[in-house]
């Protein structure tokens, strides 16, 4: 078994799936977007969580290539959510570090938007603290260009990284998804509250959006909202599931 040759074809042979998982607001009780996490239907071993073979695609360089189409795909899903008549959805699109480095970025984003003519602002961008921190220049410059496309950009499990906040003030960011370590006891444990409580005080007054992770409970999600925090993502709602299931669960109408 050869996991490394195995994703080389991949690609072309259709087995790269993306799941995804709803992005919920609590407090007017609606959708907001979709976070798309990738999949690999591998054809011995089935289903393979990105865990087991994103390293390997930063490694080898396939994150390239399969970066773009991880772009293009959900732009296509959103667009095909639209033609359905679903609620306008945003979706989320993670971005490895690599990808982030190799300067296509802003090249793949607008050929994406350009063959599914979806409206910039219904997707974003998940990038990391560690990634963005290094090499501020550069960063800024990418930045600049994805907000001048219109697209959001979302500090995913923000919290968590080695960085000052100062980033918050230099970079264009819509929101921060608090990682979900921050999350898990929010419930009950004092410190998690106080941490939680003061990053969304923050949040809110740089005007950023504030996603919670990982809300698996009800009293999460109560503590969360008594805070201020309206839009939560986590298993409390849906795990991450295929287009067609995401449909099905959320829109049972349709
Ligand atoms: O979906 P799951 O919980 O198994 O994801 C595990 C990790 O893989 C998460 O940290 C997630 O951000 C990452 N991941 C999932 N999908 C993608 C993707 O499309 N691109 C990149 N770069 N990372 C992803
Ligand atoms: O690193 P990132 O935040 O992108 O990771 C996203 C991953 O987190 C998803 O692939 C999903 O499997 C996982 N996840 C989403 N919701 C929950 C949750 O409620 N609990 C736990 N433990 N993991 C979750
Ligand atoms: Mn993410
Ligand atoms: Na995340």
């Amino acid at each position: 078994l050869n996991l490394e040759k195995d994703l080389r074809y991949a690609l072309e042979r259709d087995e790269l799936i993306l799941y995804y998982q709803p992005l919920v607001n609590v407090v007017k009780g609606r959708i907001m977007g979709a976070e798309a996490l990738l999949r690999w239907n591998h054809p011995k071993l089935g289903i393979i969580p990105p865990g087991e073979f994103i390293s390997i695609l930063e490694d080898t360089g396939l994150i390239i290539p399969i970066g773009e189409w991880l772009i293009q795909e959900a732009c296509r899903q959103q667009n095909i959510w639209v033609q359905k008549g679903l609620p306008a959805l945003s979706v989320s699109v993670n971005i490895s570090p690599v990808q982030f480095k190799s300067n296509i970025l802003v090249k793949a984003v607008n050929n994406a938007l350009a063959h599914s003519k979806l409206n910039p602002s219904f997707l974003k961008l998940e990038l990391t603290e560690n990634m963005i921190v290094n090499n501020i220049g550069e960063t800024l410059k990418i930045l600049n260009e994805l907000k001048h496309i219109g697209i959001g950009v979302s500090i995913d499990d923000f919290g968590t990284g080695y960085s000052s906040l100062s980033y918050l003030k230099k970079f264009p960011i819509e929101t921060i998804k608090i990682d979900r370590a921050f999350i898990k006891e929010i419930d009950y444990d004092r410190q998690d509250q106080a941490i939680v409580k003061a990053i969304i005080d923050m949040g809110r007054s740089l005007k950023l959006d504030i996603v919670a992770e990982g809300t698996e409970r009800d009293r999460q999600i109560h503590y969360l909202r008594e805070v201020g925090c309206e839009t939560v993502q986590g298993y409390f709602f849906s795990r991450p599931v295929p287009a067609d299931e995401f449909e099905k669960q959320l829109f049972p109408w349709n």
